[in-house]
């Protein structure tokens, strides 16, 4: 059996609610759909990079041609179906991992599709339900901010992720934590400050906080490192962990003690389950980050976030959290439990509804082997 074809899809979907971090303000986001097909069977993937290279180095217009000049080649001239030959054979081409995942979590679900089992079952998931967390956004003023973690607590998130940033930090948490004093809280700071403000975020030790995520830029593993030796609150990392190597370097430097995995920004499954396994053998908890994707991608994140060293509420919330209508169904709903079933059907186990997948794409691409 050979991958007979394979399609990219550009969209764009506009959020409910815009989401500003330190990097800025969106209203919306762009990404990449992937489509692999053999034998009728259509595997889905995401590519989470977003417009601009804020958050990463990679934009939705570098994996459009990563994908088409060097990624969708290599699975045609070697004839791969196997998302882990895929990762293998895709190493020799440098960093682009959110192209690289894109590429390869459509070929994870079309060999569960294949095999008919969810992917839970294959990656080796042991949880029927994923505890969900909500990344709230940095809002105008701080009655906003706490009008609206009021109402994700009365939809029945369990624990609230806020976004903080120079001028939005210490006097927000604490204004959070007056109003919510026992809402497991946690701030992420996308790399926002330096060493020279450890005065401000040692501020934050006063609030009970989860665990601090990536206060400093993604090279900076020995700032954390220095940080972390002067909080108390456990110090997380998401864009410095780019690999199973860079997660075992920050746990032995002692950059952090808690890691958010995201299956784009390490390029795919077989790194992430890597990580995976390496931080529950230095018993390092991990939990799954999310990039505001489509129904697609958080479906993959779902099964993901079923393996057992998943041990902190994610980034995983209801479509209706991030989008008017997803591109599946049934759509992503959560549980009076706080918590997100995963889905039990072959392959991502929900459906992506073609017409709007085809009613958000502005480009649209179908590559067959030469
Ligand atoms: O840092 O975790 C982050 C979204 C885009 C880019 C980076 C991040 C985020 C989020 C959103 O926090 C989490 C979600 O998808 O719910
Ligand atoms: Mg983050």
């Amino acid at each position: 059996m050979k991958i007979e074809r394979i399609e990219l899809a550009f969209l764009e979907l506009p959020y409910v609610h815009f989401f500003e971090t330190s990097f800025g303000r969106e209203e919306g986001r762009s990404f990449i759909i992937v489509k692999a097909y053999a034998e009728g069977i259509c595997g889905y993937g995401e590519v989470v990079a977003e417009a601009a290279p804020l958050y990463s180095g990679e934009t939705t217009e570098t994996s459009w041609h990563i994908l088409r000049d060097y990624l969708i080649p290599l699975v045609f001239e070697k004839s791969i179906t196997n998302p882990e030959d895929f990762y293998r054979e895709a190493k020799r081409f440098r960093g682009n991992p959110m192209a690289k995942a894109g590429l390869e979590l459509a070929l994870w679900d079309f060999k569960a599709k294949k095999e008919g089992l969810p992917l839970w079952k294959i990656y080796g998931g042991t949880k029927e339900e994923i505890p969900s967390g909500v990344s709230v956004g940095i809002e105008n003023t701080i009655p906003d901010l706490l009008d609206r973690i009021q109402s994700y607590l009365d939809e029945g998130y369990r624990r609230v992720k806020i976004k903080i940033k120079p001028g939005w930090d210490v006097h927000t948490c604490q204004e959070v934590r007056k109003r919510f004093p026992d809402t497991p809280l946690q701030a992420d700071a996308n790399g926002a400050y330096s060493l020279d403000n450890r005065e401000i975020l040692k501020k934050l030790d006063e609030y009970n906080l989860l665990m601090l995520e990536q206060p400093f830029p993604p090279y900076d593993l020995w700032d954390h490192s220095q940080l972390q030796k002067e909080m108390k609150t456990p110090l997380c990392l998401d864009e410095s962990i780019l690999s199973a190597t860079s997660a075992r370097q920050a746990i032995e430097m002692r950059s952090c003690r808690i890691i958010n995995i995201k299956v784009g920004r390490v390029g795919g499954v077989v790194e992430a389950r890597k990580i995976h396994d390496f931080c529950q053998e230095k018993d390092v908890p991990v939990w799954c980050g999310g990039m505001l994707e489509s129904g697609i991608g958080r479906a993959h994140n779902l099964h993901i976030a079923s393996l057992p060293n998943f041990k902190f509420p994610n980034d995983l919330s209801a479509s209706s959290r991030y989008y008017a209508q997803d591109l599946i169904e049934p759509p992503i709903e959560l549980t009076s439990r706080g918590t997100i079933k995963v889905p039990d059907a072959p392959g991502i186990g929900v459906f992506p509804v073609e017409k709007r997948i085809r009613k958000a794409t502005l480009r649209h691409e179908i590559f067959k082997p030469s």
